[in-house]
């Protein structure tokens, strides 16, 4: 039986509770827990709504704030440790399940399908969906880039979302997962990758699930948010670089099962608001960081203090510009946390005007082949 965690801050309290009733009516599901990073609407509406719902479903809604257990910036890592946390100490099911509060196309095959995975002998199960080709960027461009160039023989780069939250994973995982110091530390957006990387060091086997219908869920509230998920995500990794990760723990991937018209069809973010990044801002700390790097990539983003140039970070530059990123990069200077922005803007943008304009399925190849050539 099985534990639902939905980790939540200022979110739509309508959103965010007919998600956890749907938890609640699921058959495995034993108990609901929310983790909310303070008092806001979305937490009274739960502590209003939860003793209707346990009388409804009969299963306990369980409200608790997040705890400060990391040592980074206090965020979702926190609450997603302070519900693993609470699992391990304060019940006895075998299950916990992690979903975002705020996905609007949440229903009970989400929990069902994961469950019979886990049934099916994986410790952990994740969840994958079709995303737009302009979307998952921090995964195409941070995350799994930097997980085919540290640990190419392992299962890391081919985990199709690595930064998704949500997961199931079983007592055992769980409990040493809670025990592991390096996931405590995580408060920050880092916590989906250090999971993940904790997982596979571990050689616990993972299978991850399609769920065709998408995750549609809350768009980013301002740039600030992006910025801050982007350094941390790839904070993260900087950290671990050194960590001795096994060649091929077991890893299963169900296919996908075709891509709705809509998906392939949107264009996830403002290529208009986007460019003006490039320009704006540059310091001379920031300028003096770029005798750093290689001069076509010192060029190119010096160029764009007067008209961005949007097509020179193409693969190959960038394979040459993320392992100085990995080598001398600060996390918590300023000037380091805006030239790894702006870097990644850069290659967003560049992935956009000469890759994904050439249609959804080509931009997938494309995406594909990149991380493939960085592992090689
Ligand atoms: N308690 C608590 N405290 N909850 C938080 C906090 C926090 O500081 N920050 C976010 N959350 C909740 C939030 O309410 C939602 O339920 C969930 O955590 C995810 O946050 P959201 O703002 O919806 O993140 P987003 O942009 O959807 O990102 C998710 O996908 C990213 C990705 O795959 O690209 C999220 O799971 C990220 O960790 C992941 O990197
Ligand atoms: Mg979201």
């Amino acid at each position: 039986m099985s534990l639902v965690v939905f980790p939540f801050k200022q979110e739509d309290p309508r959103v965010a509770l007919a998600n956890v009733r749907t938890a609640a009516a699921q058959e495995r599901v034993r108990e609901v827990l929310c983790v909310g990073s303070d008092r806001d609407t979305a937490y009274a509406a739960i502590e209003e709504a939860a003793p209707e719902i346990e009388r409804k479903t009969g299963t306990p809604v369980r409200l608790i704030l997040q705890r400060r257990i990391g040592t980074l910036r206090p965020g979702k890592g926190d609450a997603m440790n302070t519900g693993l946390a609470w699992f391990v100490e304060h019940t006895r099911h075998e299950r916990i399940h992690f979903y975002d509060a705020d996905i609007t196309s949440f229903g009970g095959d989400w929990i069902s399908k994961a469950e019979a995975a886990a049934d099916r002998g994986f410790p952990v199960v994740r969840h994958y969906y079709p995303r737009a080709a302009t979307d998952a960027m921090i995964t195409w461009f941070i995350t799994r880039v930097g997980f085919a160039l540290l640990w190419p023989d392992s299962v890391l780069p081919h985990i199709e979302q690595p930064l998704g939250g949500e997961l199931l994973l079983t007592r055992e995982v769980a409990a040493q997962l809670v025990a592991d110091t390096g996931v405590k530390t995580q408060s920050d957006w880092g916590i989906d990758t250090r999971l993940t990387m904790a997982i596979v060091a571990d050689g616990h086997a993972l299978c991850e699930i399609y769920m065709p219908q998408g995750k549609l869920h809350k768009l980013y509230g301002s740039l600030t948010d992006i910025k801050d998920m982007t350094v941390e995500c790839f904070g993260v990794i900087q950290a671990h670089r050194a960590l001795e990760i096994p060649a091929g723990s077991g890893h299963v991937v169900e296919p996908p099962t075709g891509v709705d018209e809509e998906v392939r069809r949107k264009v996830a973010y403002s290529i208009e608001d986007t460019v003006g990044l490039l320009r704006e801002g540059w310091t001379d700390a920031q300028l003096s960081l770029l005798d750093l790097f290689p001069p076509e990539f010192r060029q190119g983003m010096a160029a764009g203090r007067d008209y961005p140039r949007l097509g020179f970070l193409d693969a190959p530059l960038w394979g040459d510009v993320y392992p100085v990123f990995l080598q001398h990069a600060d996390p918590t200077d300023d000037a380091w946390r805006e030239l790894l922005f702006r870097a990644w803007v850069s290659r967003v943008l560049t992935y956009t005007v000469t890759e994904a304009i050439r249609g959804y399925d080509a931009a997938m190849d494309y995406l594909r082949s990149t991380i493939a050539g960085y592992m090689s």
